[in-house]
């Protein structure tokens, strides 16, 4: 296989389960050293380090609420320590705690602006000013969501967040292409992690949601692994300010 982040340095949050330990995992596949960032699951991200490890590749963990604006600084300034340096930054740690709008609890809703919408802020912040200092470009993916572009009737307070981490893509684009940094979304579509195991619980909302794909099948974390290396690689040079959906083409399934 030929390897497409060999001697990079990718840093991605929330990455103890999920997408974003899927990410991790594709990105040592292609030769990378990878630090994550993650918020509880200590056993989950202990296990990532050692796949990684299991792969040749260097790893570290470091714990902290990406709602927290020194939790940026910190991750940064740990995986440099580690690694020298950071090339790719995904920017993946999320919430969704599904809730009806109009009994939305504020603490619900600043909760998931905080962890989605500013976490992501800080953290891309952080690593663009790490980029620019290092002076070679490098490149931020974003893990936005077909969330983004449609609604959701329990989601009030999470879709206005994956639009806004898109947009933030968009306007990073702009602002850091001066440096050669690249800044791109993945828009998922219903994927089968923890973030929505009670939601699909229910038999006939799963059935639905499966029903709108016309690739058949919800995805599995590993479905994003490939977009992300993609688009954090060489091969994605030119591509910036982009957003790929990434959702079995649920997106357009109109009729
Ligand atoms: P997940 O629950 O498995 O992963 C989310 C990760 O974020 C977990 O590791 C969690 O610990 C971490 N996290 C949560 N709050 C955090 C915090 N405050 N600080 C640090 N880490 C924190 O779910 P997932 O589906 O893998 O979600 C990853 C991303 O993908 C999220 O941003 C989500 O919005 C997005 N997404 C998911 C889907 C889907 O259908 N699963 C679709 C579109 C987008
Ligand atoms: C995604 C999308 C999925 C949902 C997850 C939680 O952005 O809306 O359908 O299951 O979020």
């Amino acid at each position: 296989m030929t390897k497409l982040l060999e001697g990079k340095t990718v840093l991605i949050t929330g990455a103890s389960g999920g997408i974003g330990r899927a990410a991790a995992i594709g990105a040592a596949q292609h030769g990378a050293d990878v630090a994550i960032n993650y918020a509880g699951n200590d056993a989950g991200a202990e296990s990532a380090v050692a796949e990684i490890e299991a792969l040749g590749q260097r790893a570290i963990a470091v714990k902290g609420d990406v709602a927290e604006p020194e939790t940026a600084q910190d991750f940064i300034a740990r995986a440099v320590e580690a690694f020298g340096k950071v090339d790719v930054f995904v920017n993946n740690a999320g919430i969704c705690p599904f809730h009806a709008f109009l009994d939305m609890p504020v603490d619900t809703f600043e909760r998931t602006m905080r962890v989605n919408l500013h976490g992501a802020y800080y953290m891309v912040q952080a690593a663009a000013n790490q980029m620019v200092k290092q002076g070679h470009g490098g490149a931020i993916i974003a893990v936005s969501s077909i969330s983004a572009l449609v609604g959701g009737e329990y989601q009030t307070h999470y879709t206005p967040t994956k639009a806004g981490v898109h947009s933030l893509m968009q306007s990073a684009a702009i602002a850091l292409g001066k440096h050669g940094i690249r800044c791109n979304s993945v828009l998922p579509g219903t994927i089968l992690t923890d973030i929505n195991k009670e939601d699909l619980a229910d038999e006939a909302k799963r059935k639905y949601m499966e029903g709108r794909v016309p690739l058949g099948r919800l995805g599995q974390p590993e479905d994003l692994a490939g977009p992300i290396v993609f688009l954090a690689s060489d091969l994605a040079q030119y591509v910036t300010g982009a957003a790929l959906l990434v959702d079995g083409g649920a997106f357009v399934n109109l009729q």
